[in-house]
């Protein structure tokens, strides 16, 4: 039975209201939805009162609505992007043709399987991020964890839309899968490997919304460019709301860089003893998680060849990151692209037909996009003086995924032994005692304009609000 009128408590660009078998699908998923969100969701956040950013609209005075909810009434809505009615697939051997408004049948199973991908990130990350709140740096840092929580259960009721809406039974089954499937779970796992990784710590959240996000960036930009239109005007929405995600990722770990410069200069030390000891993160740590983070989120391009993606491509239904920005033939028959692989012990370069290295095109793009914030980091570095410069590994450092997976490889490049791996392992990546040092300093500071103290306060506020607003209030 319904409980929700959806034209009113969904808001939606998408006349949910008027689609009856759609407001079937969704009356018997979104009780479900809740009962995963309290199951799974933000720990111990049910009866705060959130300054949250909701869209009830895709216009610019409309997407940003900001005030004090209680995030269990969320309005989570749906919306597409503004249609054209002449949108031409730009790209693939269909380039030329009318966007499709519905899912060609030879397509589906592609289509289905990219959008339940897509949307399985989505509440994975908020399951990862679950604990985080009740050790929140600040109320400011807090709030800014709901608020991607929310926009995350967001994403997902947008891919669920489209599945319930285009895809008939098997999408409605997807869609309770997508509620079944568990970050880390042993049994039923999330699909992709860095959505099942935890994400135990502040400075994992910020990584994870720096780095991973920042995938999700890529991914929907790549699938904004799709010749299934309710796709790409879903993610083009999406994208505008990843873009605070990142923020809070570059903010969050620039912060952090910044306290830690702060002590190092009052204590003219770069010991990371004594820099423990004064109660911040030392830079080794920071370089050793951003690694970690990097490196599982170049995983989720995907394999550097992939016939799935040479597919995806040729039939439009997922382009390359600023499809239309790209002076080629957009069709790409008979172009190669340089991949690495291990040839006796060595990287070595070696070009491949173009269509099947979409996804390494893709992570080197990402790759360029990540470098450029990490350089950011370190102006904050350079401006306090301090002389080490954080960077990102080599791209075939501790890969799971493609050709590279299985290579022992430092930092910088160089092809290692199994021994020098083990011997050196706690050098680039989060050892146990660094978790466990980062974990100690993770207590709970939540008085407005108050901040811990491994973290400067940031710059400002959320939507022009003073830094010690009360963007949570404790129920
Ligand atoms: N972990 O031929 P391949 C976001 C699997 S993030 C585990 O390369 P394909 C967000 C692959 O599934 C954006 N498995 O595959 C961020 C395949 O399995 P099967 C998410 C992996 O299809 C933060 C096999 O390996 N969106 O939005 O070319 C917070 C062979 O691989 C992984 C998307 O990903 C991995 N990392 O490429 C919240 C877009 N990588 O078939 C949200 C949609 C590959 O042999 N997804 N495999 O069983 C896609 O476009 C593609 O599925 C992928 C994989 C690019 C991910």
């Amino acid at each position: 039975m319904s409980t929700i009128n959806y034209g009113e408590k969904i808001p939606n660009n998408v006349n949910l209201g008027e689609d009856r078998t759609l407001q079937r699908a969704l009356e018997g998923w979104q009780p479900n939805f809740i009962n995963w969100w309290d199951d799974v969701g933000p720990e111990g956040s049910t009866n705060h009162d959130v300054y949250l950013r909701t869209a009830v609209s895709v216009d610019p005075q409309g997407w940003a609505q900001f005030g004090h909810v209680k995030m269990r009434d969320y309005r989570w809505g749906i919306f597409l992007n503004p249609g054209d009615a002449n949108r031409e697939i730009h790209f693939g051997d269909h380039k030329g043709e009318k966007a499709w408004q519905d899912v060609p049948g030879e397509h589906r199973a592609n289509l289905r399987r990219i959008i339940v991908t897509q949307g399985d990130t989505e509440p994975a990350s908020v399951e990862q991020q679950r604990h985080l709140g009740l050790t929140a740096p600040s109320m400011y840092d807090l709030r800014n964890l709901f608020q991607i929580n929310v926009e995350e259960g967001r994403h997902l009721w947008a891919m669920v839309y489209l599945l319930q809406k285009h895809f008939g039974r098997d999408g409605r089954e997807e869609a309770d899968a997508l509620l079944q499937r568990t970050s880390g779970d042993a049994n039923n796992p999330r699909i992709l490997g860095a959505f099942n990784e935890k994400t135990p710590d502040w400075l994992a959240f910020f990584m994870f919304t720096y780095f991973t996000d920042r995938d999700g960036k890529f991914q929907l930009a790549a699938l904004a460019e799709s010749a299934f239109d309710p796709l790409a005007r879903t993610t083009k929405f999406m994208l505008t709301e990843e873009a605070h995600h990142m923020f809070v990722g570059e903010s969050g770990v620039s912060r952090v860089i910044a306290r830690t410069a702060q002590v190092m200069n009052e204590l003219k030390t770069d010991d990371a003893q004594k820099i423990r000891a004064a109660g911040c993160i030392d830079l080794g740590t920071i370089q050793r998680y951003l690694n970690f983070h990097y490196s599982v989120t170049i995983d989720l391009f995907g394999a550097d060849q992939s016939s799935n993606a040479a597919i995806f491509y040729s039939s439009g239904l997922k382009g390359r990151y600023e499809e239309g920005k790209r002076d080629d033939d957009h069709v790409l028959k008979g172009q190669t692209y340089k991949v690495l692989e291990v040839r006796d012990g060595q990287l070595v370069e070696k070009d491949v037909p173009m269509l099947n290295a979409l996804n390494e095109v893709l992570r080197d793009d990402f790759i360029k996009d990540s470098v450029a914030g990490v350089g950011r980091w370190n102006k904050v570095l350079e401006k306090a003086g301090i002389p080490t410069r954080l960077s990102v590994p080599h791209k075939a450092f501790n890969r799971q995924i493609g050709a590279l997976a299985g290579i022992k490889m430092s930092p910088e490049g160089r092809v290692v032994n199994e021994v020098e791996w083990a011997a050196k392992r706690d050098e680039w990546l989060p050892s146990s005692e660094d978790f466990a040092f980062v974990a100690s300093l993770m207590g709970r500071v939540v008085e407005p304009g108050k901040f811990a103290g491994w973290i400067s306060p940031p710059v400002m506020g959320i939507n022009r609000q003073p830094v010690d607003f009360e963007y949570v209030r404790f129920g």
